[in-house]
């Protein structure tokens, strides 16, 4: 094993192209307890990794670089201690580790999906069930502010159904937003109290997993939720997309993306990669499609966003808990800054802002302004410019512009 580890650190060291510590934390790059905890498990998986703590987590993020940490409230808490004074003396522990590690936690969210309780989903018809979720979400935002988190992330997860029939969809709308409800009222009060913000309340799509059939599928279909009236806090709530949920349901996750910020909501940015019109593989950012990721944070940059970008990735089955630490999250994490860099590269890239304001100029037509094969003559050259576009960013994606020796003579 040991020569393994080393073999695997040695070829690690000399693939290079990674980044300090010090640098990584100058990101707002967040780890999940979850992504690092994550044991290789799935309905047709046993697991590949043994268990790992929190304090182990959160001390291999400090020494990665990987300045903050987010956790659902069972990740940490056993679902039978939620509220009871052995949360208290959990919540005291991880304080000691983040303060020990020197690493923040950005965001907590609540599990609606895993356990029994929720299997007719968090909304479900029976009252005590939503009254449970209430108080795991209530409870939630009060771990997150005792933690000096900003963010809460909700995936409803299980807000859906296998079979039709027994649900009527827009009383479990009204059902579920009575528990963000109940989450932003809590949030009010527990806020002035303490004399700090209100966290900032992100929903969460995916379009379908653990549920057949999902009642809010999309980051749009969130947004609609939002502005449907049914939440009494609708300032207070806004998204966390997660890039290869909008993939699943066959979308652009850029233009998702960019519906977000242009309603005002985006909020929170789950990072990770995967395959169109596939389940939740959740590989690690930057793995299947560089060149979309690329554009994406060209859109993040040009429009300064500055929420966080969580690693919401599962290290593959066939990663081994040290292969975890020692490979997949700081590659995860270097991809990013890289392609992040190479965004920076992008939006000041002499040529593609030339072809930019050539293609916004237009062609300077000024005969008759209804005469559309005129318009078209007019920019027909220009238009050009959209493939020139295209492949100078895959020449920064690849180096290409910078030279490359190639075999070919
Ligand atoms: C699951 C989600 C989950 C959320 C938090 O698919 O991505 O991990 O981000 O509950
Ligand atoms: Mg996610
Ligand atoms: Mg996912």
């Amino acid at each position: 094993m040991n020569s393994q580890q080393a073999l695997v650190s040695r070829l690690m060291a000399a693939c290079g192209g990674s980044y300090t510590p010090e640098i990584r934390r100058k990101f707002f790059i967040s780890g999940p307890q979850w992504a690092a905890a994550y044991e290789g498990h799935a309905l047709f998986h046993a697991p590949t990794r043994p268990a790992i703590s929190f304090e182990e987590v959160i001390r291999h993020y400090g020494d990665l670089g990987i300045g903050h940490w987010c956790t659902h409230d069972t990740d940490v808490i056993p679902t039978e201690a939620i509220g009871k004074p052995q949360q208290a003396e959990i919540v005291g522990r991880i304080q000691a580790a983040l303060k020990k590690n020197d690493v923040k936690c950005s965001m907590v969210t609540t599990e609606t999906f895993h356990h029994a309780v929720w299997a007719a989903s968090p909304a479900a018809e029976s009252p005590e069930v939503r009254k449970y979720a209430q108080f795991r979400v209530e409870n939630t935002v009060d771990i997150g502010h005792e933690l000096g988190a900003s963010f809460a992330v909700y995936w409803p997860g299980s807000l859906g159904y296998y079979v039709q029939g027994a649900i009527e969809e827009t009383q479990t709308l009204r059902w579920y937003a009575e528990a963000l409800n109940a989450a932003c009222e809590r949030d009010l009060k527990v806020a002035a109290q303490r004399g700090r913000p209100t966290l900032k309340h992100c929903l969460e799509a995916k379009p379908f997993e653990p549920q057949a059939e999902i009642l809010l599928p999309t980051s749009d279909a969130m947004l609609a939720f939002i502005a449907s009236g049914l939440l009494t806090h609708p300032e207070m709530v806004g998204l966390n997309p997660e890039y290869l949920h909008e993939l699943m349901w066959g979308g652009a996750p850029r233009a998702a993306l960019a519906r977000a910020l242009v309603a005002g909501k985006l909020f929170h940015f789950d990072i990770n990669d995967g395959y169109r019109l596939k389940h939740d593989v959740d590989i690690g950012v930057g793995l299947v499609n560089p060149l979309d990721w690329l554009n994406v944070l060209v859109l993040l940059r040009s429009h300064g966003y500055n929420g966080p970008f969580n690693l919401d990735y599962k290290p593959p089955r066939t990663t081994s808990q040290f292969g975890v630490f020692e490979v997949s999250f700081p590659t995860a994490i270097d991809r990013f800054i890289t392609l992040w860099e190479m965004a920076g590269e992008v939006l000041t890239d002499p040529i593609i802002k030339e072809a930019t304001d050539a293609l916004k100029a237009g062609g300077g037509y000024t005969g008759d302004p209804h005469d559309a094969d005129a318009i078209v003559a007019a920019n027909r050259e220009l238009l050009t410019l959209h493939e020139l576009i295209a492949h100078r960013l895959v020449q920064i994606l690849l180096g290409l512009h910078r030279g490359r020796t190639f075999s070919i003579a």
